[in-house]
């Protein structure tokens, strides 16, 4: 059995003879190095020694039983090989010892990402898919759609017969039609809007704000709406000049409040406008201060419709992380960004599935007001069985 410890000494002879003493001569020095005592004093003081070192014990013993060489030649061979830079045989045994299990190690991990990739590969053959299901879900999983989903899709389709596994136009529509039943669709007449207090809610930097400002253009000059702008957002300068720059150019008041009992009187004296838009800073789904300011918020008596604003290209991971952290809203629409910037929109039916909350609106472009539209349930889903439709013309 191989016997791998740490020693600490003040310098390193001091810490190469506690290793002698504790694991004898035939311990191999696996690692050295400098380190420093925790906490401030350790900043001041000299840096101590760190020896890794391991002995093999079964190994002792097998060289003390058939020892064929006197105690006194061994020393000297010893001596010998230490002055010729070699090691010696038993530093040499235990040595290789240690290399072999590193080698294992290491083939055992190579072993293991092979067996992942390889599972990966045949995880749709296994269960006797046609060529055509196998394709189909291929694409699917090229699009990043959660393998959850994948694996409830792939249940249904193991239980058609092999005819309609090889009829190309019927599992188009079988798969069509299980991804549909995944996605919600918000139910909004723009003309009648359900909700007048509209917040923009999300991480930083997702485009909260522009699409505030599409959307706005999208009522006011086309539908004729009454709109007005409220900005919470003044942790940046260049955040409320971004607004009113927007609220100049379409011809919106906009209203900076600083509290949640302004945002209350913000919304009363708009009582003409048809729709109330309200951005917030964008919060790092991490910082739960800034979380907590926006709760305040939505708190106050005004009814809003939060609309949480996740740039499609999230890391799915992330993505979940921020859904979570954005839990303790009771209700809220998704709205996704960015479509243009990502080649895989599976994060779309992801989190229509996870959070069943309904999906709104989706932007694809910096156009303001053109690169937004409502979410369309049958464009999302032709888009992820492979018809490129959120792609930018010129890419
Ligand atoms: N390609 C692309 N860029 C977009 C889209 N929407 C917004 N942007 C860009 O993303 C950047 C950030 O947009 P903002 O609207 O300022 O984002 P925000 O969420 O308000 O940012 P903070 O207020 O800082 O949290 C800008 O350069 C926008 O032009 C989109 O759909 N596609
Ligand atoms: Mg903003």
């Amino acid at each position: 059995m191989m016997k791998i410890k740490r020693y600490i000494g003040d310098s390193v002879q001091d810490a190469y003879q506690k290793v002698k003493v504790e694991l004898g001569k035939d311990a191999v020095i696996i690692n050295t190095r400098k380190i420093r005592r925790k906490g401030i004093k350790g900043f001041f003081s000299k840096p101590i020694i760190e020896v890794v070192a391991a002995v093999d014990d079964y190994k002792d013993i097998k060289i003390n039983d058939f020892n064929y060489e006197s105690d006194t030649r061994k020393s000297q061979k010893n001596e010998i090989n230490y002055i010729a830079g070699k090691r010696s045989f038993q530093e040499e045994l235990s040595f290789s010892n240690y290399k072999k299990l590193s080698d294992i190690d290491m083939e055992f991990n190579e072993i293991k990402s092979m067996l992942n990739k390889v599972y990966k590969v045949i995880k749709a053959d296994e269960i006797n898919l046609s060529e055509i299901c196998r394709e189909y879900i291929n694409r699917l999983r090229s699009e990043e759609i959660d393998e959850r989903i994948i694996e409830k899709i792939i249940n249904k389709i193991e239980k058609l017969t092999v005819d309609l596994q090889n009829n190309e136009n019927f599992i188009r529509d079988f798969i069509y039609n299980l991804l549909s039943d995944y996605i919600t669709i918000e139910d909004e007449d723009l003309d009648n809007p359900n909700n007048r207090v509209i917040v923009f809610a999300g991480p930083t930097g997702v485009g909260k704000t522009t699409t505030m400002a599409k959307l706005a253009a999208l009522y006011s000059l086309k539908l004729n709406k009454k709109v007005g702008f409220i900005t919470s957002d003044t942790y940046r300068i260049a955040a409320v000049e971004q607004l009113k720059t927007y609220s100049d150019i379409i011809g919106i008041p906009l209203t900076v409040i600083y509290s949640p009992q302004e945002f209350k009187n913000a919304v009363e004296n708009y009582s003409d406008k048809d729709i109330i838009m309200v951005d917030t800073a964008g919060r790092s789904h991490n910082d739960k201060y800034q979380l907590m300011e926006l709760k305040h918020l939505l708190n106050s008596d005004t009814k809003t419709q939060v609309y949480l604003v996740i740039s499609a290209g999230t890391k799915m991971k992330d993505c979940y992380d921020i859904l979570e952290s954005y839990g303790f809203l009771d209700d809220y629409r998704l709205l996704f960004t960015k479509l243009d910037e990502t080649s895989t929109h599976g994060i779309i039916i992801n989190t229509s599935f996870y959070t069943k909350k309904p999906l709104s609106y989706l932007t694809y472009g910096q156009n303001v007001p053109d690169d937004i539209e409502k979410a369309d349930k049958s464009k999302i889903i032709n888009s992820l069985l492979g018809d490129k439709i959120y792609e930018r013309p010129s890419s």
